[in-house]
Order: structure tokens, then sequence, then C-alpha cells
């Protein structure tokens, strides 16, 4: 039965069930009676299974098809009326054309399954920031995920207006020639079909908070933006928070449920996690910059995940926990995966659905890209702000990438137009990691490549414009970066933990409690006013991971022409100002 009256929604419903032919449709009213039966269903189906439940109570295992793995950028479509209006770093197809293409592909899609109706809530329910979508699905393996990431029921159901986002998603064939994940901005509508992996599924995340929120914002006056939002304690009791941005493979999720050296600790600074991976940012009633995490959960890649890397998140993946794509242990019915201990079952069954022993087999048995849907709720620290409403004032704005030589450990940029200058020309090199050279720099502005719902030039217009409505209420904007390299390849600076210290002297300088040092790409810290204690970093490497190579950052300033040329008339003039004047700086 329809759990709502709303004329709008009970419309599309019926358009997209005419289309796809679903045998039956069902809606999510988010009762554990409901969820525990899909969860018997999918498990019946082999969809699913059910892990040892003492160990991992609640928590199932999944493998997705093995070519579909992974989010897919290059069948990833923002399609607006006017190309200019996605810009250089987007696909683009003319709306009419894309809808009549998806059409063919969703026509009798579901015929013999079941239609999932999920009214879900990025935020919390009924506050005036939260947003409302609908996605309608064929898989439960979908509806099981968006349960944990997203609000999902009878709740939203009771408060959905007709500004919903529009999803849709059918698994079809799991074609990857036919895959498509396209959104349309102008009409509030998410279509992906041929997959069923998360990223290009669970339509709550990249695609309606970063995409279609990121064009809402512009037009609405706020920001959506690829960041984690984390809060720290100081001895004094004192929470300051701040926002960070990092492109893929940079320790995200590890910052935002960072645990603080023992020096610190014994101190007493904690840390708290308000969010991994989004923040919805908005002026408040005091003009401060106020963030919230409209997910639920987090969506965590698993290897590499363990009690010394990241406790917090391998203790939140626990309970009522979904893993996709790693190994299953029959010897107890858990799961393993690359980097969690140095003891791989060998009775095990790999993320392809092979028999594996990983005492013997030279493959990987977790997929690279495997990953956990944890409850945002189980994590040991996350931070008692999490439900709140109005989300945090934040401090700072932090900015960051991989780079072995030229970025320094931490700078802060000169002024809100300086620090959108520096997310702008965000960037990573290439490890081994990834397929193709290694050491390559690849711009990826704001870790907003792929999840800008538009023009890439017009979102930094819009961030110049929130800088003018923020004034000198405005966040601090920084860069930092862990990854400096020694001539032999090896990391400076030891990170995870230890990152704290960095934290500690970038919220000091929001306060006017820290000094800093004035060089040409913007503020450094005072060597001396980083606390060392115990982090095995001694004055002169610290004085070396600050410093800045000249020559490097002049290659730099011709790689940051290069890539700002793709922009065009739309670039702003603030940022080849910014541009120009770091040339001067640089020459002097
Ligand atoms: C993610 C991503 O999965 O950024 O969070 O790719
Ligand atoms: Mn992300």
């Amino acid at each position: 039965m329809a759990l709502t009256t709303n004329k709008a929604v009970l419309n599309w419903i019926d358009e997209m069930a005419a289309m796809t032919q679903p045998d039956q449709i069902v809606w999510i009213d988010g009762s554990d009676t409901q969820i525990e039966q899909l969860r018997a269903q999918a498990c019946a189906t082999g969809e699913m299974e059910k892990l040892n439940q003492q160990l991992l109570p609640d928590c199932y295992l999944h493998r997705t098809a093995v070519n579909d793995v992974a989010r897919v950028e290059d069948r990833t479509f923002i399609c607006c009326k006017k190309q200019e209006d996605a810009g250089p770093t987007n696909n683009w197809m003319d709306p009419e054309e894309m809808y009549a293409k998806l059409k063919k592909l969703y026509t009798g899609a579901m015929k013999g399954r079941t239609m999932y109706v999920i009214p879900y809530s990025m935020g919390v329910v009924g506050s005036p920031f939260a947003k409302y979508g609908i996605e309608l699905t064929d898989s439960i393996y979908v509806v099981l995920n968006m349960a944990i990431m997203t609000r999902v029921g009878q709740a939203v159901a009771d408060v959905i207006g007709d500004d919903f986002v529009k999803g849709l998603h059918a698994k079809a064939d799991i074609d990857p020639e036919n895959r498509y994940i396209v959104h349309f901005p102008e009409d509030n509508t998410i279509m992906s079909v041929n997959s069923g992996y998360g990223g290009n599924v669970l339509l709550g995340k990249k695609c309606f908070a970063l995409r279609i929120a990121s064009y809402l914002g512009k037009h609405q006056g706020w920001m959506a933006e690829h960041m984690l939002i984390l809060g720290v304690e100081n001895p004094q009791g004192e929470v300051r928070y701040l926002a960070a941005a990092f492109p893929s493979a940079c320790g995200k999720t590890n910052l935002a449920m960072l645990i603080p050296p023992e020096h610190y600790r014994k101190k007493g600074w904690k840390v708290w996690c308000v969010g991994d991976d989004i923040a919805w940012l908005r002026v408040g009633p005091d003009g401060r910059l106020w963030a919230m995490n409209p997910e639920y959960g987090f969506f965590g890649v698993a290897p590499g995940t363990n009690e010394k890397s990241n406790p917090n998140a391998l203790h939140s993946t626990r309970k009522g926990t979904i893993f996709t794509n790693v190994v299953h242990n029959l010897d107890d019915n858990t799961v393993w995966w690359e980097g969690l201990d140095k003891n791989p079952p060998e009775h095990a069954v790999d993320w392809k659905g092979n028999p594996w022993n990983g005492k013997v087999s030279t493959e990987k048995g977790a997929h690279p890209n495997s990953r956990f849907t944890a409850p945002a709720k189980n994590c040991p620290c996350i931070s008692a702000e999490f439900e709140n409403p109005a989300g945090v004032p934040i401090s700072a704005l932090v900015f960051g990438g991989r780079r072995a030589k030229t970025a320094p450990l931490v700078y802060q940029s000169r002024s809100w137009e300086h620090g959108v200058f520096v997310g702008s020309i965000m960037a990573s090199e290439t490890t081994a990691a990834a397929t193709g050279a290694v050491g390559v720099v690849r711009r990826d502005p704001m870790a907003m490549l792929p999840f800008c719902g538009y023009h890439m030039a017009d979102y930094w217009q819009h961030w110049l414009d929130m800088g003018k409505t923020l004034g000198d209420k405005a966040p601090k904007i920084f860069n930092v970066n862990w990854f400096r390299t020694d001539d032999e390849g090896h990391f400076i600076w030891p990170g995870f933990g230890d990152n704290l210290r960095v934290l500690e002297w970038i919220l000091k300088r929001c306060f006017q409690e820290a000094d800093a040092v004035e060089t040409a790409i913007g503020y450094e810290p005072k060597a001396e006013d980083i606390d060392l204690e115990d982090s095995g970093v001694d004055l002169d490497t610290l004085k070396d991971l600050l410093g800045v190579d000249t020559a490097l950052w002049q290659e730099e300033v011709k790689g940051i022409h290069e890539f700002y040329q793709k922009f065009g008339d739309k670039l702003p003039g603030e940022l080849t100002r910014e541009l120009d004047a770091l040339e001067a700086r640089l020459s002097k």
C-alpha cells in the first residue's frame, strides 16, 4: 500500500511502473520487520549471505557482478538543456535524447521483478535542511543499503513534498555497454540502469547528495561538498569543527575517525566524527558557515581497514553491516580483506565467488574497491551533534591531495578568494595502485571533479559568492599534504593520528591562537609551533616538510595555466588574478 497520498509522488511512480512493468510494487516503510523479511528473501535467492550472527550480528555479505565493481565516470552524465551548463568536466547529452535512450533500456526491465519504493531523507527528517527523495529499485541489496546510508520509511513519506528528487534504478542485465548513471538537474531526476554497484545505485549518495545537491546549492545559496566533517575537542573541552575534501586514496575515512596520538590523549584531546564523505554547508542565522552530514551510514573501502589504521571504522562494521566483494571466511562464516590482519583464511571464497586459500593464493581475495555499508551510529567516535538538525559551525575548510614533493605539510590561504584558488588547483599524483603511469598529476578541484552537477567554473564562482556572503565570518581555508616523500620514496610524515598535530595548528589559526610565516604560496606554521612530542619526527624534518620549492611551484603554475584553459570565458577573474599573483610572488 502506498505510504503517501502525495499526487506528484504517486503519478510519477505510476509512470515509472508503466515503463518498467514490475510484477508488484512494495513500499519501504523502514520497519525492522520489513527489513528482516527482505534480508531473509535476499538470502533465500543467494543475493546475500547471512554471516556469523554471534560475531557479526545482523551482518550480511553480497557479491556484485565481476564487471560491476566501481563507479563508472565515463558512463555518468549531466543532462541539462544547454551543454555549456554541464561544462568541460562532465559528460553531457541532450535531455530529450537521453530520456529516449533510457526509455528503451527501462521498458519492461522489471518484468518478473518487484519494484521497491524507498522514501528517503538526506539529513534529519523534518529539519529545515533535510531534502527528500524517492528511489525506485528492483534490487533488495539497494533497499537494504539505502536503509543504512539514509533515513528511510514512513516518517519520510509523511513529510515529502512535490520537490522530491526522483530516482529510478533498474539492474536490467548488468550490461556494461548499456550502463548509464544519468542526472537531470533541471528535473530533479536521477536514472541509473545496468549496474548493481553501490556508488552507481545508492542514489542518495553521490548522485543526489553531491551532483543534484551541488546544483540545488548553487541556485539556493548553499553548498554540497565532498567533505568529511570533524570535531576536535581540546583539553579545555571546547569542540571546534572543520570540513575537509580529499580525492580518493588520500586517507579521508581515516581522518574522519582519527584517534589522537597517546601524547594528545593523555592531555585530554578527543576527536569526533560528524561525517566521512559529504557535507552540506549553509550560512547560519549567526552568519557563520554550518555543516551537516546528509548521510546516515558509511560506505567505506574495506581493504586496508584494520585495528591500527582505523579501529573506529572497523568497529563500525561489527553489526548491522553489509559487506560487498570481500573474502568470505568459511571457517567461521565471517569476512576478511587484504590489510585486515596478517592471517588470511585458508578456507574461503574470494570476491568473485571462487574457492580461495589466503595462505597460498597469489591473487587478491577481496576486490580493492570492496566495501562495507555500516550505520554511522555504530562508530565509537560519532559526534553528539551527528543528529543535530542545525549541524555544526565550521571554523576551517581543509583541502588536500597526494603530492610527493610540491605541496608542504600544511599552509593557510591568504584570503577566501585565495582559498578558492587553492581548492581549484587541488591535485593528486597517481600511485602504483591505479592503472597508468605513476606520478602523473591529476587535478581534482575540491575533490568534486566526478561529482559537480554543473559547470566547474560556475561552481568556483559560487564558492566566491559564498565568501562574499560570509564576509569576515568565513572559515579559514587550508591545504594539507600527508604524503611528502624522501628521495627513496618513503613517506616522511607519519600520518594517521599524528595528523592531529597539524589540525591543532589549523584550528588555533582560526582563533588567533597561533602565529604563521608568510611564504609565496600562503601562510605556514613556524616549525616550533607544531607539537612533535613522541611523533618520531624532528624539527629539521618538519622544516623539510614545510619547504616550498620555487622551481617545482613554477612548474606547477604552468600546469595550472594549462588546466584553467579548459574553462574558457567562464573562469572567474579572481582565480586568474590569484594565479598571476602566485606567479609574481614566486619570481620575487
Ligand atoms: C567514494 C568516492 O566512494 O569518493 O566515497 O569514490
Ligand atoms: Mn567519496
